[in-house]
């Protein structure tokens, strides 16, 4: 399954933490766009959708949550609870997320523009794409 944990290099001194991601270094990828996700509401699972070409990087920066992670073969639950610890996800990929702690904040940093006819939001045809 195409997908990483990234684990970053933290900054820190007497005063705390910092983390940088720059494009092709920490970042596989040439950044386009970057949404984050907050107040997110108990008991909320989001996602439900794969992309054609869009690959990302999804930081928990405060707080917890879960990734589910489907190929169409087999799953994935991954647990992002480190704000230096970046998931890489290849598109082709079906993606939920949920158990948001109620301080979550999900970043995520994405390959390319906002571009709906990229997602493909029915699991059946998610399936056969990946066929
Ligand atoms: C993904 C997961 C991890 C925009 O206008 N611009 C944007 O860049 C994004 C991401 C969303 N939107 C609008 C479209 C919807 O009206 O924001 C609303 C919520 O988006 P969506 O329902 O697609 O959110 P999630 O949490 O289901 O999925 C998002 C990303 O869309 C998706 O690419 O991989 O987070």
């Amino acid at each position: 399954m195409d997908y990483k944990i990234i684990k970053f290099q933290q900054h820190g001194d007497d005063r705390g933490q910092l983390v940088a991601l720059e494009n092709d270094k920490e970042i596989p990828f040439n950044v386009k766009r970057v949404y984050y996700m907050y107040n997110t509401v108990k008991g909320v699972r989001r996602g439900f959708h794969s992309h054609k070409k869009l690959k990302q990087i999804l930081i928990c920066t405060s707080g917890s949550c879960k990734i589910h992670l489907d190929d169409g073969h087999e799953t994935r639950e991954i647990t992002l609870d480190k704000p230096y610890e970046g998931l890489f996800i290849s598109h082709n990929l079906w993606r939920e997320m949920y158990d948001f702690s109620p301080d979550a904040v999900l970043m995520v940093l994405a390959s390319e523009m906002y571009d709906e006819s990229d997602y493909i939001r029915d699991y059946n045809e998610f399936l056969k794409s990946v066929k």
